[in-house]
Formats: C-alpha cells, sequence, structure tokens
C-alpha cells in the first residue's frame, strides 16, 4: 500500500472484493517493479521484446483483431439525468449501468493478479495536474501507463491522506468479448469503467476517459477546460517563444502539426518549434489572467502508419527507445517492426500485425493494423519543450481549429472575437476520407474535435467556452480556423502542408501581437495573400489567394448545415451561438 488515504483504500477494498484476484500489486513506479513485469509479460508471450541495439527497451505486443479501436457505440456517459449527457453521448442511468456491469465485474479477476496504478494527470505538483487509481488486470495497461502518465506512488503526494479527489477508474479484459465489451463513465462519480477491451483508448484510462470525458466536466464545474488540443511553441531568433494550441479531428495531422519541422526559411533565421503535447491540453486562468495549458500526458500514443523519416522524423525519433508497439508488422531478420508508410523497404521476412507470416514484397494484405500505435515516451521527442513538467504551464497566444475540407473552409481566418470563436469552434467539420469506412466526402460535424470526447451535454460545453471567455475577457487568446487540405478541381492539395504550416502559423502569431493587417470577410479576418510568408515555395501570392477565396454560396449551405446540426441542443445552445448564426447569414447575404 502506496497511500494512507482512507477514500482510496476503502475503494480499493470493494473493487478487490467485487473483482476477486488471487493477488493485488501496488505500483510504486520503480525500475525494478517494471522490469520484473516486463520480465513475466516477455515470459508469457504478451510482449515480444525487440532488437536491443536498435530498439532499446522496445517491445511489441498484439491486440486481438476485434480489439483494434476506440469504440464510440459501446462508450457511454452516465449521468443521473439523461439530458445531462446530450444528445450526442450514448446515455444509460447510473443505477441501471451499475447492475449491469457489476455482476460482469464479479470473480472476474480470479486467477489474476490485480495491478494498483495510482498516476498523475499533469506533472507531480502542479496546481493543474489530477490524481487517478487505474485497477487492471493487464501487464500491457501497467507498462503504457508507464509511458502515457506520471506514474507510481509519487503521484498520491498531489492526494494527501483525506482528499476524495482522485478518478477510480477499473479496467479487466475479463474475455475481450466484443459483445460485452462497455466503456463507461460516471462524471459524477469520478469514476470510469471498462471491461471486455485491451487496445490502448479504451483501457489507458488516463487518456481520453480521465484527461477528457471525466476532465471535461470536472473543468466546467472547477472553471478550467480540458480540450482536445496539441500545444507547441515558436522560438523567435530572440529567444522568445509564443504558444498555441490546435484542435483538429483525428486523420487531420495533428501529431506531425505538434512536432512540425520549420522550413529552411525559418531554420535558417534560427527559429525553433517545441512540443508541449500532441493530443491533450488542460487550461486554466493564471495569476496574470492570460489562460495557461498544461499537456497531462507524459507520452504519445500515435498512429504508426504514415510516420516516416520525412512527415514527422520527430515522432519517429521518439520510438527508437522505451516504446511499446501494438499490431505493427515484426521484421523476423532483426527483430525491429514495421509499418505501412515506414520507408520502401518492407520486410521479406516478417510477421504481420496478427502474428502470421507475412512477406511485405508480394503480400497484398497490410503488414501492419491501419490503427497500430506507438507508445513513446514524450522525454525522447527531440523537439520536446523545456517546459514540458513546467507545474504552471505555458501561456497560450492562440487557439485554432481544424477540419478537412476540400472547398469550403479557407488557409487560415481569425474570429471576430471570442464569441465568434466558440461560433467557429462549434461548427468544425471534417470530411470524411477513403481511410474510414462509409461514403466518402461526407460532412462529420465534431466540435472543437470534442465529438466523441465530452464528458457532458455538448450545449452546455459550448456555454462553458463562453463563460471562460468572459473571465479572461482581454487576455483570452485569439481563435482561428485553419484548413490545410483544399484540393483543385482534380482534387490534388494545393497546400504543401506539413513543416510549411508553419507560415500560417506565423500570420497567426502577428495577428496576436497586433503586427499585421487583416482583410474583413464575411466568415472573419483573413490574411492579405502577401502575409502568408511563401519565400522558397514554388507557390505564389496568386496561389495563396485562391486558398483564401470564400464562396458564399457554398458558406450559404454550410450556414443551413450548421442551423441543422444546432437543433437537436435545443433550449441548451447559448443563445449567443444562435446569434452569431444569424449575423453569420447575414453577412453572407
Ligand atoms: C486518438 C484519437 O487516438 O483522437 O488520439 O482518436
Ligand atoms: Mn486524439
Amino acid at each position: 500500500m502506496l497511500t494512507k488515504n482512507q477514500n482510496v483504500l476503502k475503494w480499493v477494498d470493494e473493487m478487490i472484493a467485487l473483482c476477486k484476484p488471487d493477488q493485488v500489486l501496488w505500483i510504486d513506479g520503480s525500475e525494478e517493479q517494471l522490469d520484473a513485469l516486463r520480465a513475466e509479460a516477455t515470459a508469457t508471450g504478451e510482449m515480444y521484446p525487440l532488437n536491443p541495439e536498435k530498439l532499446p527497451g522496445c517491445y511489441l505486443h498484439r491486440t486481438l483483431p476485434n480489439d483494434v479501436a476506440r469504440v464510440e457505440d459501446r462508450t457511454f456517459i452516465c449521468t443521473t439525468k439523461e439530458e445531462d449527457a446530450g444528445p450526442i453521448n450514448n446515455w444509460c442511468s447510473p443505477a441501471e449501468m451499475y447492475a449491469k456491469l457489476t455482476p460482469m465485474y464479479d470473480g472476474v479477476m480470479k486467477g489474476r493478479t490485480m495491478y494498483v496504478i495510482p498516476y498523475s494527470m499533469g506533472p507531480i505538483g502542479s496546481p493543474l495536474a489530477k490524481v487517478g487509481v487505474e485497477l487492471t488486470d493487464s501487464i500491457y495497461v501497467v507498462l503504457n501507463m508507464a509511458i502515457m502518465t506520471r506514474m507510481g506512488k509519487d503521484a498520491f503526494e498531489n492526494l494527501g491522506d483525506t482528499s476524495d479527489d482522485f478518478v477510480r477508474g477499473l479496467h479487466s479484459k475479463a474475455d475481450i468479448d466484443p459483445e460485452k465489451r462497455y466503456i463507461v463513465h460516471f462524471p459524477e462519480d469520478n469514476t470510469i469503467w471498462s471491461i471486455n477491451s485491451a487496445y490502448g483508448g479504451n483501457v489507458l484510462l488516463g487518456k481520453k476517459c480521465f484527461a477528457l470525458r471525466i476532465a471535461s466536466y470536472q473543468g466546467k464545474n472547477e472553471g478550467w477546460m480540458a480540450e482536445h488540443m496539441l500545444i507547441l511553441g515558436i522560438e523567435n531568433p530572440k529567444g522568445e517563444v509564443k504558444y498555441v494550441a490546435a484542435a483538429f479531428p483525428s486523420a487531420c495531422g495533428k501529431t506531425n502539426l505538434a512536432m512540425l519541422v520549420p522550413p529552411e526559411i525559418y531554420a535558417k533565421q534560427g527559429y525553433k518549434v517545441w512540443c508541449v503535447g500532441d493530443d491533450i491540453a488542460w487550461l486554466k486562468p493564471g495569476k496574470d489572467g492570460r489562460l495557461y495549458a498544461i499537456n497531462p500526458e507524459n507520452g504519445f500514443f500515435g498512429v504508426a502508419p504514415g510516420t516516416n523519416q520525412k512527415s514527422n522524423p520527430n515522432a519517429l525519433a521518439s520510438t527508437r527507445k522505451g516504446t511499446i508497439f501494438t499490431n505493427v508488422a515484426l521484421n523476423l531478420d532483426d527483430d525491429t517492426v514495421w509499418w505501412e508508410g515506414l520507408d520502401k523497404n518492407p520486410p521479406e521476412h516478417a510477421l504481420d500485425w496478427t502474428g502470421k507470416p507475412w512477406n511485405g514484397k508480394t503480400s497484398e494484405e497490410k503488414g501492419a493494423h491501419p490503427n497500430s500505435r506507438f507508445t513513446a515516451p514524450a522525454k525522447n521527442c527531440p523537439c520536446v519543450s523545456p517546459e514540458f513538467d513546467n507545474p504552471q504551464g505555458v501561456p497560450i497566444s492562440a487557439m485554432i481549429f481544424g477540419g478537412r475540407r476540400a472547398k469550403t473552409a479557407p488557409l487560415v481566418y481569425q474570429s471576430f472575437d471570442w464569441k465568434h470563436g466558440v461560433f467557429v469552434g462549434s461548427t468544425m467539420a471534417s470530411e470524411t476520407t477513403a481511410a474510414a469506412t462509409g461514403a466518402v466526402g461526407v460532412v462529420r460535424r465534431d466540435p472543437m474535435a470534442m465529438r466523441p470526447f465530452c464528458g457532458y451535454h455538448m450545449g452546455d460545453y459550448f456555454g462553458h467556452w463562453l463563460e471562460m471567455g468572459e473571465k479572461l475577457g482581454d487576455k483570452a487568446p485569439k481563435i482561428f480556423n485553419v484548413n490545410w487540405f483544399r484540393t483543385d478541381d482534380e482534387g490534388h492539395f494545393i497546400w504543401p502542408g506539413f513543416g510549411d504550416n508553419m507560415r500560417v502559423l506565423m500570420w497567426i502569431l502577428d495577428r496576436c501581437e497586433d503586427k499585421v493587417d487583416a482583410v474583413t470577410t464575411p466568415i472573419g479576418f483573413e490574411p492579405k495573400p502577401e502575409d502568408i510568408n511563401t519565400e522558397g515555395l514554388s507557390i505564389g501570392a496568386d496561389v495563396i489567394a485562391d486558398l483564401l477565396n470564400v464562396d458564399p454560396a457554398l458558406w450559404k449551405e454550410e450556414a443551413a448545415g450548421i442551423r441543422e446540426f444546432y437543433a437537436q441542443f435545443g433550449d441548451r445552445l447559448p443563445q449567443e451561438l444562435r446569434e452569431q448564426l444569424d449575423a453569420l447569414e447575414k453577412r453572407l447575404g
């Protein structure tokens, strides 16, 4: 036992009585204990140790083919009143859900060990950090949590002996039965129950479950924000660093932006980009009235396919030691890993992600699952911010929303003010790609990229954003929208993207410092084409003008789509947002 906190001890006892493990092991976070668990997982085949020279401290793990992704249709927000979960979440009453799941957990850990994992989301000692305890029967979960969080007995320091403010996470693999898989949140009880999965997003309860779903609910009640945002810093040649936070739906290049490599024109002047976080930001007003952000995580749980030396050298470098790979291909010649898009040299003598013999040169099948992952320590990242562990967080100058839109949204625009920015975020959308099942090019609305992650009514969430703006007043970050995905008539991307996205970030920072004028359009402030630096690119200001074009006919359609989307929120949609929509329609004429 690593704590005297009676609330923790009582709850752990209750869960032991329910799950009936053969043994209970408290995870202290020590290397000795982790090494013993790595050895055990290696002996049972749960983890496969990779080449100790090429990938020191790295392991491969495979999940069952029925268990490779988050399951939104089996994810629930259980609030006492149905209307508090809102129209976008799956809801069930806490009483009914506890009654359904309790028998499933009864005796589920017989013959197994229960690991008690204390962890901190955020730097230990940070006023923005929070404590969680996850109970699990999976060593894979323990070893991933050791990378993704500040795990071990120090996490209890923040809690003290009497506090009740910790998130109670209970996970069991059970039989990994997809029919009985549940990822359930009880925001009113600070509790998460996950059963019948062993895939990261469903079982690393500190991540989406706590740091977004439960934390968004806590943030609303406590005056802060939990957002699906990366955090990056841009350092100018004088050594001054400005920070931005940015939200994008899946498959929009969030991890790449978070670890951006500055293009030559900026690098040679001495600009640098620092990664504070790639997925989640917790934001709270600081003593000076500005909004400060921490990354509550301690590692990256990134999608492997497509990650390579060109697309994201920093992410790739992060995975070269102490990393757990899940569902990638194994090169049998040298015990290294491979995935689609890593390089043009797939191994011939390999096992695919399911463990079957696989020849990358001749096989039609994929070697790695499209959602295969790396769990890599943030400290490995060559551009990890020196402020990564700063308990106070970093001050945010701009918040950026974005999506994948072929024609509608311009390369970049700035909202007129905070309220308008909340409107822009609430109407965020992405067009579906061939990467997902279903029709291509369909607009999926994903407000603030929080659609699958908001732990309460989305209308109230918009209201909370508006309240935060009131609180921050003129210290509030400026809000922008970007779109890297405009296409020409042949469907080719016009904007080069990747590192060149920094050119847009530079305009954003100039706007935050009032260094550059803008053009007023019906949807917001846009750059003058010549204010986006195209030095060294093969495109000129005429192409930038195209990328900034706002088509009123398309935007009228867009406004109609927003009206339809808003309708589901009924009277919980803040009146201010309805007014914003009316005003947009009026400006469009
Ligand atoms: C993620 C996601 O895995 O957003 O980060 O789906
Ligand atoms: Mn994410």
